[in-house]
């Protein structure tokens, strides 16, 4: 299959030496190919975690009924252009007899974690329903990290650490997706400081340009456990060489600000691209990872988002697990759960939904977060 996308091999780097174990994929092929995916796609971002950064936290007990706490977090930090803020909301199951894991969405859709939390019930963040099922549910809103317009890399964390004092700004600065994923890494920076979370167990869960951040942000950052990408298409899950729907023109177009400029210049030269996004995948590996795809989201291409699992397959198969080994693209609403990789095609629209949800904590319990 490999052949017939015409995609760079997974497994060969730059220079032609073929990969053959995980300590020469770690060594060798990784970094390159997230230097790769830096210079080209996302963009290079200027700081990780901010030495200014504090955390700021409202407990309410005996919300849902009884059957949550909730916790309001307010990440603070400051850069060379002022302070910046993301709020993180949590609920954590009453129950819990020690540290939750948590699934923690990038939320694109509107306000979940601002002033008036969110009660926890919709489809797109069933809170009520993940805390049930024994995980904590945690959510960030996306435009507190980088509002989504297109603003010349003016507000959100780009004014705050972006310093490129009178030059021009760089073709590989990060851009918006990249700042969406680094925003991740921040609340992943509150897990490790709760007690009261697992963060050996913290999925990052996003849909659509949520779940191009969510992918990016499982690979920038290695201490997510398990990495969800629903219906992220274009420049997510997908593969680019050959997709339908949005191309990569198309999505520059629209969306000026998601990717670095290098990548407007492969607007209709997809096979020049020395990257495809089953290497980001791949950049995943060995951690779980699952993606989803709904029937009638043609944009997004559910074919190329499950090709993007069987190519980055043999890496995984590096550290000797197997994936979906060579499943066939499955029929609608009938789940594919391999050894660290999940996918399921739902019926219906380009949305996020219960049963999506489901399908996520059913292969997390069975693999990523059993036990729990
Ligand atoms: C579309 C965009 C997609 C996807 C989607 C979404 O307009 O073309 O790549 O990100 O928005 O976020 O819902």
């Amino acid at each position: 299959m490999t052949k017939e996308r015409g995609l760079p091999d997974v497994l060969v780097t730059q220079g032609g030496e073929r990969i053959g174990t995980a300590d020469d994929w770690r060594e060798k092929r990784r970094p390159e190919i997230m230097d790769l995916f830096r210079e080209h796609v996302y963009g290079r971002e200027p700081v990780g975690r901010p030495a200014s950064q504090t955390f700021h936290t409202a407990v309410t007990t005996d919300v849902m009924a009884g059957a949550a706490v909730r916790k309001q977090v307010e990440i603070r930090f400051e850069g060379a252009g002022g302070a910046g803020r993301i709020r993180l909301l949590l609920y954590l199951p009453s129950d819990r007899r020690g540290p939750s894991p948590v699934l923690l969405l990038l939320n694109n859709r509107g306000a979940l974690a601002g002033d008036e939390p969110d009660a926890g019930d919709t489809p797109f963040w069933p809170a009520d329903r993940i805390v049930a099922r024994g995980y904590a549910a945690a959510v960030l809103d996306v435009e507190e990290v980088d509002p989504d317009f297109d603003d010349g890399f003016r507000n959100g964390v780009h004014g705050l650490f972006d310093r490129f004092e009178g030059e021009e700004r760089p073709a590989d600065a990060w851009a918006t997706i990249a700042a969406w994923a680094w925003g991740a890494g921040r609340a992943m920076d509150y897990f490790e400081s709760d007690p009261d979370i697992d963060a050996s167990r913290v999925a990052v869960v996003g849909h659509s340009r949520g779940g191009k951040a969510a992918l990016w942000a499982g690979a920038v950052d290695e201490r997510f456990a398990f990495v969800v990408s629903n219906e992220s298409g274009c420049t997510g899950a997908a593969i680019s060489r050959g997709k339908r729907g949005e191309t990569i023109r198309d999505i520059n177009a629209q969306f000026p600000h998601w990717f670095s400029a290098n990548y407007h210049a492969f607007a209709g030269r997809e096979e020049e691209l020395p990257v495809d996004q089953h290497m980001l995948v791949a950049a995943i590996a060995p951690r779980p990872v699952y993606v989803a795809s709904a029937t009638e989201d043609e944009w997004a291409d559910p074919s190329a988002e499950f090709a993007s699992l069987i190519h980055a397959a043999p890496v995984y198969r590096l550290y000797g697990y197997r994936g979906l080994q060579d499943a066939p693209f499955p029929d609608p609403d009938t789940p594919l759960f391999g050894e660290r990789m999940g996918y399921h095609l739902r019926t219906g629209v380009h949305d996020l939904t219960v049963y999506d949800w489901d399908r996520f904590m059913d292969f997390a319990d069975n693999g990523p977060f059993r036990n729990i």
